[in-house]
């Protein structure tokens, strides 16, 4: 219970020498009419303010997503099927349809979706080392799409941006040589400005790549049986309208795109996996729109990281938390004991903006993710290998770069511009190690990926890479005011180098993508020039951009000299 004092006002005195008003009429002072008019306006002022307090307030409150602990595990993880494939003429050729589908995500109603020769996701390509691969995809939709290797070493024309459009009814076929080590990479559309809405109604899915190097070395000792010990776990956030359709809206205070309040595991809702062994590798993939993950085990046990974007670290790290932005994926090792039942979860993660921002961007979130059940008996599984794959810091040399390259993320621009598919921004020479500066520069949350590399995090802020960023990477969250430093460097293959068909590097919060935050650059041989304008496609789209994103610095391409400060 609660005690109240209440101390009574003192009694106010009359003033001595205040004049005595006539009795019973206490004096009248009359208000001018700007007075009037102040206190009415006042009072509008007072009121908006209240209004404005309430709604974000309620806002706030409602911004924060918590599912730990309250997720019924109902329904066995879907396990994308692996992708046929034929070898014609010693070329593995795979076909994925893009088509309208119906799916049961887990709403009030069968929600409709769109898929890759289904009705939601993707089926998963695998290829190897040395490889030479063809895929046949076949727009079935009623609108463009393209489709886009996240992570693969290929020719820009091969390469599935925004250039390579897919119509309705055509098929388009690109072809390439697997070279690159193995690694968890996906597939998903890029058409400009449509990249958000087609990846979330269900255009994706993985690309697995092996090595023999792998194969013959320590690292077979992984555990590598697709859908038994070695699972996909694709990290999706939705939110649904009463009659089941997708609810793409964006908070509008947020500084991000979509941020559902559920997140689907290779679109299975409240997922469960058995497992059978004593160790589970699960390829972590955030195929989200503006979504970070901060993913571990829920009671705070230990996993081991083993792999990142491009591929294997050189030695297992143990951790605690994985951070993915969107786009990253991360290859974790869970050791379970027979019976035990694990929950992954996705803690809240640290975003590194404003209070304000952290909240409306999902900073503040957490959700159970998959339960881990093993079952009484488990098979024995060897122990997770101490070499695995090659070392960023013993590949790349920041001794070796000889310029460095900025860039400046703002608003929805890069360096000042928004992208502008006839515009080459960038031109660099294949082969020459570069060092390149990524600073966010507006409280905003934003990352980075770049398309046909693999790079080294050389810092952040400063600070050495966190294990989830020492390996290969192509794809790094930006943090406020922390400039991130890559080590880069276009390795040679055959049509990496093409004067006039561009790669992209882009913010991959797709919403951010799509408003313009992407350049476009172009790989050349040493000495060889670019134009820095370039043919758009037929049909191309031209998303309305930020009006207010900074002017641009120019409109040719960046092919700088060589630092003076390199190569030291
Ligand atoms: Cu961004």
């Amino acid at each position: 219970m609660t005690t109240t004092t209440t101390t009574p006002p003192p009694a106010v005195p009359p003033h001595p020498g205040a004049p005595a008003g006539p009795p019973g009429r206490p004096p009248r002072r009359r208000r001018s009419p700007l007075a009037r008019v102040l206190v009415v306006l006042g009072l509008v002022v007072v009121l908006f303010v209240g209004a404005v307090v309430a709604v974000v307030g309620v806002a706030w409150a409602r911004a924060a997503t918590s599912t730990a602990g309250a997720v019924e595990f109902t329904r066995p993880l879907a396990v994308p099927p692996l992708a046929e494939s034929r070898v014609e003429d010693g070329v593995r050729v795979f076909e994925l349809e893009a088509r309208e589908g119906v799916a049961d995500l887990g709403a009030a109603a069968p929600t409709p979706t769109i898929g890759l020769n289904g009705d939601h996701l993707g089926p998963t390509l695998r290829a190897a080392r040395g490889e030479r691969v063809r895929v046949d995809v076949t727009n079935a939709l009623d609108e463009t799409t393209t489709l886009h290797w996240h992570g693969m070493h290929l020719p820009p024309a091969m390469d599935g941006g925004p250039h390579q459009m897919v119509e309705p009814g055509e098929t388009w076929s690109p072809t390439w040589t697997i070279d690159q080590p193995a690694a968890t990479l996906w597939y998903h559309p890029h058409l400009h400005g449509q990249t958000a809405s087609q990846v979330y109604r269900g255009l994706a899915g993985m690309f697995l790549l092996d090595d023999p190097a792998v194969a013959d070395g320590p690292a077979a000792d992984l555990p590598h049986e697709y859908g038994v010990d070695d699972v996909p776990v694709i990290l999706q956030d939705k939110s649904f309208h009463a009659d089941g359709r997708l609810d793409d809206a964006a908070s509008f205070l947020s500084p991000v795109g979509t941020l559902g309040d559920t997140v689907l595991v290779n679109g299975t809702p409240g997922p469960y996996l058995d497992v059978t062994t004593e160790r589970v590798r699960l390829r972590l993939l955030n195929g989200s729109d503006s979504r970070v993950y901060d993913v571990g085990l829920a009671d705070g046990g230990a996993v081991q990281l083993v792999g990142t974007d491009g591929g294997l670290l050189p030695a297992p790290r143990t951790v605690e938390r994985v951070r993915l932005s969107p786009g990253d994926r991360a290859e974790v090792v869970v050791t379970l004991a027979p019976g035990q039942r694990a929950v992954l979860r996705s803690f809240p993660p640290e975003l590194g903006v404003n209070p304000l921002f952290e909240r409306f961007s999902g900073g503040d979130d957490t959700f159970d993710l998959l339960e881990l059940r093993a079952t009484g008996t488990l098979a024995p599984s060897p122990a997770v290998p101490d070499a695995l794959g090659t070392d960023p810091a013993g590949t790349l040399d920041e001794a070796d770069a000889v310029r460095t390259r900025t860039f400046r993320l703002s608003g929805r621009s890069i360096n000042g511009r928004s992208m502008d598919m006839s515009r080459v921004d960038e031109v660099v020479t294949v082969g020459e190690t570069e060092v390149w500066e990524v600073t966010g520069l507006d409280d905003t949350p934003h990352n980075f990926h770049v398309h046909d590399v693999q790079f080294r995090v050389l810092d952040v802020g400063g600070e050495p890479p966190t294990p989830d960023l020492s390996g290969w990477q192509d794809t790094v969250y930006v943090q406020p005011g922390r400039v991130t430093r890559l080590l880069v460097r276009f390795e040679a293959s055959e049509g990496t180098t093409d004067p006039s068909t561009p790669y992209m590097f882009h913010c991959h919060l797709l919403t951010h993508e799509d408003q313009g935050m992407m350049g476009q650059l172009v790989v050349v041989a040493p000495g060889e020039q670019a134009p820095s304008r370039i043919d758009v496609p037929e049909g191309a789209t031209h998303p309305d951009h930020d009006a207010d994103a900074l002017p641009g610095d120019g409109t040719g391409p960046r092919h700088l000299a060589p630092d003076p400060h390199g190569g030291h």
